[in-house]
């Protein structure tokens, strides 16, 4: 009789459970969308109060006299000059948590899936578990119910937790599976590639397809970087220039130890491992300048070596190419510069 009592009580509890799930469960599915947005906007102006955005509404003209590679002119009188970067876009906030804006397909089909499935799932179950919790203290403590049951098995329950968990990993692994598949999707046929080669401590950005040249990025001093609009210890005096709104092949490698090419805002991170390459696709949807940092522990200066990606038009693209010495359109630039970074250990 007890027996029967006990287990109708919890089943009871399970049923109520349910419906705190349910209720648990819409309310945030509804209110994660707007929340990264609504935290930004309220972040970015007490950002953009700080003082290199001051320094920034001063003048766009003192950027250029401090830059080392000023405008760049290329035949098509097209010019590049670095942008000056956007407060609260493609890099940190300060005080904000979750994740940065996304400016690639793939970071938005992520984040999209962390906001919408991921967050209201979790949320559910550490409610259900913690709603349980506080039933089994309430209900089955020593004084509440002196005399416990010896119930051993109830099969109805057994059942529904087995199941409920079973469905839940179902619904996560559909979306989850299909964005991994996307993030190694093959970069198409003739697209643009960019080797990364990480250093101690510093990057070097190849342009195989332009003619071999490589870039290589240092970090800047804080005061340099806030004269140019840039978060100390994020500002790199060369960026690593790519166009916007097209596939882009990325292959990372180390020329000493293992670095990680990361860049948040972007979803991307790709270890750099010395004596491979490791590839995958950047499509960066619009033009902007966007932060990231060496990722693998590599040594004293590791969190030193900050990555500046900028994506810039096509024709701006060709005009930075040809300024620093490249070819555009000419396939043939392929046999300069294939891979020259491993300098394995002496
Ligand atoms: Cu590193």
């Amino acid at each position: 009789m007890s027996i029967a009592e006990n287990s109708r009580a919890v089943a009871r509890a399970f049923a109520g459970l349910g419906l705190v799930f349910a209720m648990a469960l819409a309310p945030v599915a509804v209110s994660a969308q707007p929340a990264p947005a609504a935290a930004a906007a309220s972040e970015a102006p007490s950002y953009s109060a700080s003082a290199p955005a001051a320094d920034a509404s001063a003048a766009p003209a003192p950027v250029a006299s401090a830059a080392a590679p000023v405008a760049m002119t290329a035949a098509s009188g097209v010019t590049y000059v670095p942008a000056r970067p956007v407060a609260g876009k493609g890099q940190p906030i300060a005080g904000a948590y979750g994740f940065q804006d996304q400016y690639s397909p793939i970071g938005q089909e992520a984040l999209r899936m962390h906001d919408a499935l991921l967050m209201p799932v979790i949320t559910a179950v550490m409610l259900l578990v913690l709603v349980l919790l506080l039933v089994v203290m309430a209900r089955f403590n020593r004084r509440a119910n002196p005399v416990p049951s010896r119930t051993s098995h109830n099969t109805m329950i057994e059942v529904i937790w087995t199941l409920l968990p079973v469905l839940i990993l179902v619904v996560i692994a559909v979306p989850s599976i299909r964005l991994l598949a996307h993030q190694y999707k093959a970069p198409p046929k003739g697209a643009l590639t960019v080797k990364v080669t990480g250093y101690q401590w510093y990057w070097g950005y190849g342009y195989p397809d332009n003619g071999g040249f490589e870039v290589i990025s240092n970090i800047l001093p804080d005061d340099e970087a806030i004269k140019r609009g840039e978060q100390p210890q994020l500002g790199a005096d060369k960026r690593m220039v790519v166009p916007a709104g097209e596939d882009i092949r990325i292959q990372t490698t180390g020329s000493d130890v293992i670095h990680s090419f990361s860049v948040p805002s972007l979803w991307f991170k790709l270890d750099a491992v010395p004596g491979r390459i490791n590839e995958r696709v950047l499509h960066i949807n619009e033009p902007g300048v966007y932060y990231g940092q060496c990722s693998e522990l590599c040594g004293v200066r590791h969190g030193y070596m900050p990555i500046v990606v900028e994506a810039v038009p096509r024709p701006v693209f060709e005009a930075w190419v040809k300024s620093q010495g490249g070819t555009v359109g000419a396939p043939a630039a392929k046999t300069a510069d294939a891979t020259p970074a491993a300098k394995p250990g002496a």
